[in-house]
């Protein structure tokens, strides 16, 4: 690309093949498409209003080969920063005009990011189970699957719905569609962390030394109560424990961390390095969880990388099913040439899933190469898209036994 072709479309498409997924597709004079995902589960609309009302008027007759300074233009030239619409319109943008360079120099995005630096990225995985012998039985099916690292859920005894369990087909999470509202769930931390200790120690024991262990605490617990049972876990090894805290305050992990050694993984909610900063630079963590869709694109992920390098905190990017294929494969892309990138979260999709986004990044036995075809390596299937018109959807909320609102 010598600087002369111009974006002449940036059209949002907005699909629903079992969960909702908001795509950007930027088009060239040249005839060139490049891909972003711009999927924000349960407010995807806000994202869809974002791009098409005020970024695609902007986009059209732009240079696509200046990627960074459409970043900062975007960026900085909303004054609005930050949060996680701007920050996943400014990503889509960011994913597709790296499609678009890679398709214009008939290059793999990851060659032009410096090339691989490893042959394939670690992947994990969910399983979940009500009870603690289901579990065994779901990470069981995981390891048979090839899977060298999972996280593992279970239902609470007295609870009825507990966040992340699901024993739906192979790691599919459950789509959050329905037009009347969230589902409420009853959550009750004490039971919680009466069960958490033994739940884990029962996988560890089952699953012996060899597996990467992964837990998720989904934002709930004070600092004392994260410090307990980071405690709690040491002796079972994990991989990590996930989303200790809400992070809002991100001076409480000091108190963790003081505590206990068990490592921490926090960040999905994060849009940007600047959330990222304090805990990076006090060592309060020792993964960061941001995302490609959510963070900005690929060019502002490699700067989290980078400052987190320094640092020696690794990335372990998010990857539900609720980001689209679009942003799995840019994730790989940045995993295959990132030195400091640990490992991929990876739930797989619906089988419609696939065929709506098809791509060149693979899986095979636990880990996962975003191929070599030029660009992200993702092409969408407008037409079968077409077929699965947007449906309302909504994340759970979560109270406590006394009725008040807590974190889900
Ligand atoms: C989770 C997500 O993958 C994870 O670690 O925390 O499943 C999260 O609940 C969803 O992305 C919410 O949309
Ligand atoms: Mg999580």
């Amino acid at each position: 690309m010598s600087g002369t072709d111009t974006i002449v479309a940036a059209d949002v498409v907005v699909t629903s093949p079992g969960r909702n997924f908001v795509t950007l597709k930027i088009t060239t004079a040249e005839g060139l498409v490049g891909w972003g995902d711009a999927t924000l589960n349960g407010r995807e609309l806000a994202v869809a209003s974002y791009l098409r009302d005020h970024v695609a008027p902007l986009l059209v007759g732009r240079d696509p080969a200046r990627i960074e300074d459409t970043w900062q233009y975007l960026y900085r030239g909303a004054y609005w920063r930050r949060g996680p619409v701007t920050m996943t319109s400014v990503g889509a943008v960011d994913l597709a005009l790296w499609d678009i360079k890679g398709k214009a120099t008939g290059q793999p995005v990851y060659q032009l990011l410096g090339g691989a630096v490893r042959d394939r990225i670690l992947a994990y995985t969910h399983a979940s189970g009500w009870d603690v012998p289901r579990l065994l039985d779901a990470v069981d099916a995981r390891r048979e699957h090839g899977f060298l690292a999972v996280r593992a859920q279970s239902g609470v005894p007295g609870l009825g719905t507990v966040y992340g369990v699901s024993e739906a087909a192979a790691g599919h999470e459950r789509p959050d569609r329905h037009g009347t509202g969230p589902d409420e769930e009853i959550w009750d931390t004490d039971a919680y962390l009466r069960h958490a200790p033994e739940m884990l120690a029962a996988v560890r024991e089952h699953a012996g030394p060899g597996l990467k262990l992964l837990h998720d605490t989904h934002h709930r617990l004070t600092p004392g109560e994260a410090a307990r049972l980071g405690r709690a876990l040491e002796p079972v090894n994990l991989f990590w424990l996930e989303d200790v805290t809400p992070a809002e305050n991100q001076e409480v992990l000091r108190h963790v961390r003081r505590h206990t050694t068990v490592p921490l993984a926090i960040g999905e909610v994060f849009n940007t390095v600047w959330e990222c900063q304090t805990l990076i630079t006090e060592q309060l963590i020792d993964f960061v969880r941001t995302c490609v869709t959510h963070a900005g694109g690929i060019s502002h992920l490699r700067r989290i990388a980078a400052l987190a390098e320094i640092w020696q905190v690794r990335l372990g990017p998010h990857g539900p099913s609720d980001i689209s294929p679009v942003a799995l494969g840019a994730s790989l892309h940045v995993g295959l040439s990132t030195p400091n990138f640990a490992i991929q979260e990876y739930m797989g999709y619906e089988p419609v899933v696939h065929e709506v986004f098809r791509h060149a990044w693979s899986y095979e036995d636990g880990h996962l190469h975003p191929g070599d075809e030029p660009g992200l390596g993702i092409e969408v299937d407008e037409a079968l898209a077409a077929r699965f018109p947007y449906e309302p959807g909504y994340l759970p909320v979560a109270r406590r036994r006394d009725g008040s609102v807590t974190d889900w």
